[in-house]
């Protein structure tokens, strides 16, 4: 599935309702293709860096030229129209996506055949856009007060509609002269139910008309666009992703500075996930940045410190028990252990919509990763049995029916395939 979704050097996200190559996604794909050929791997991660601004920021959307089918297309962002920041080719959007990056980069080293010269040597020239890439997060998005990473659009999170963002989206006001628009996605999932409202997708496309009236521009986005969130989920996985690609860069010696750069970045991004977790319940809140209000919401974001790891074994012990307890991975109606994108236990849950309940497996595989690392094998072991449960039916879709194990969205999503490889694979 994987071969039929590439198309030479970048994987469509899905064929057909994403047909473009996304930031996050080419991260996993990169995980699952590396156990194939790192370096096809590499092909992936580099094809991804063609589009990245000169900002350092990686969009989230690669446009390829062949395969227009999509909304909102590369002529809605104009990018390169409003600022040198962005490539002419490819084109891409305005916004980026969680920085998976690194882990993959580790991984990709660390896999059979990652120790090739031919691989190391494409990881090293992929070098100095990463730490672009991850200085851009440090500077023009990291907080000054609460040292979390601030989205500027809900697609940032990659988490577009979970009830994270109900607060400040509520804040979002479409006026009517939003230009018109006609919803593709709803072209290819026939159930409205399991994509965002429409309601949502006008409060999307206007933030794009905010950032377009801001002309990307970094300070002006922050000082102007009427949605920005401290993502406690994003920071936790820029922790993280900084630890993997530092211990990257010793394999491939990368400068030192560098190396300590981002480990000190990675303590401090720990830090500020840590400040935005509440010490009695261990939930971590993301914050609105307009009001200042801490958004307490029932999605797996709140277990971000798990991601990053806590520095507290006691501490961790205990959110490991929560996280897999009834209130999220172990909920007894749960098909099979995993984290339902809202937990049933929230007014705020629907089984079938998208980002505020169903089962996706490339969270399931982030958290077993994360629990994997820091030594809790046996709640690693669980979540990785539970995802290939929801996977067993080999549809390989966007996200699944918690309660059935259903197939839910897009079939042929590339980044489920490409975390079945990862877990079916013998280490
Ligand atoms: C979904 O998001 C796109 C917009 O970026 C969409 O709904 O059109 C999200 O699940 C996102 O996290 C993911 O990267 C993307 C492609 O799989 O689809």
């Amino acid at each position: 599935m994987l071969r039929a979704n590439d198309r030479g050097s970048a994987t469509v996200a899905a064929p057909r309702l994403y047909p473009h190559q996304w930031s996050w996604d080419a991260a996993f794909v990169a995980i699952g293709l590396a156990h194939l050929s790192p370096e096809r791997a590499c092909t992936e991660l580099e094809h991804l860096l063609t589009g990245q601004w000169r900002t350092g920021m990686i969009p989230h959307i690669v446009y390829s030229a062949e395969s227009g089918d999509y909304f909102p297309d590369a002529a809605r962002w104009a990018c390169a129209d409003l600022t040198d920041a962005a490539p002419g080719v490819p084109a891409t959007s305005g916004v980026t996506q969680p920085p998976i990056h690194g882990i993959a980069i580790e991984r990709i080293l660390r896999t059979p055949g990652g120790e090739r010269a031919a691989v190391r040597d494409r990881v090293g020239r992929m070098w100095p856009p990463l730490m672009a890439w991850h200085r851009w997060l440090a500077t023009a998005r990291r907080s000054p007060i609460t040292g979390l990473v601030t989205i500027v659009h809900g697609w940032e999170s990659g988490m577009d509609n979970s009830p994270r963002f109900d607060e400040p989206y509520s804040r979002v006001k479409v006026p009517g002269s939003l230009p018109a628009y006609r919803r593709v996605d709803r072209d290819h999932v026939a159930e409205a139910g399991e994509r965002p409202s429409n309601e949502d997708y006008d409060r999307y496309l206007w933030l794009i008309e905010e950032l377009k009236a801001a002309r990307y521009d970094d300070a002006e986005v922050m000082a102007s666009v009427s949605f920005r969130v401290g993502d406690v989920f994003m920071t936790a996985v820029l922790a993280a992703a900084s630890e993997a690609l530092a211990a990257a860069g010793t394999l491939i010696d990368a400068p030192a500075a560098d190396v300590d750069w981002l480990t000190a970045q990675a303590a401090s991004l720990r830090a500020a996930v840590g400040a935005a977790t509440d010490p009695a319940t261990g939930d971590s809140a993301d914050v609105d940045e307009r009001t200042g209000h801490h958004l307490v919401a029932a999605s797996p974001a709140r277990f971000a410190a798990l991601l990053c790891g806590t520095g507290s074994s006691e501490t961790e012990t205990q959110l490991v028990d929560r996280f897999l307890g009834d209130d999220c991975c172990g909920h007894p109606a749960l098909f099979a252990v995993g984290p339902p994108s809202t937990s049933p236990a929230s007014p705020a849950f629907e089984p079938t919509r998208y980002w505020r309940g169903p089962v996706w497996p490339v969270v399931s595989w982030l958290f077993w990763w994360a629990l994997d690392r820091h030594g809790h094998t046996d709640a690693a072991a669980q979540l990785r049995a539970g995802g290939l449960s929801y996977l067993a039916d080999g549809s390989f879709a966007e996200y699944y029916h918690p309660f059935t194990g259903a197939a839910l969205g897009s079939r042929d999503q590339s980044w489920t395939a490409a975390v079945t490889v990862d877990w079916l694979t013998p280490t």
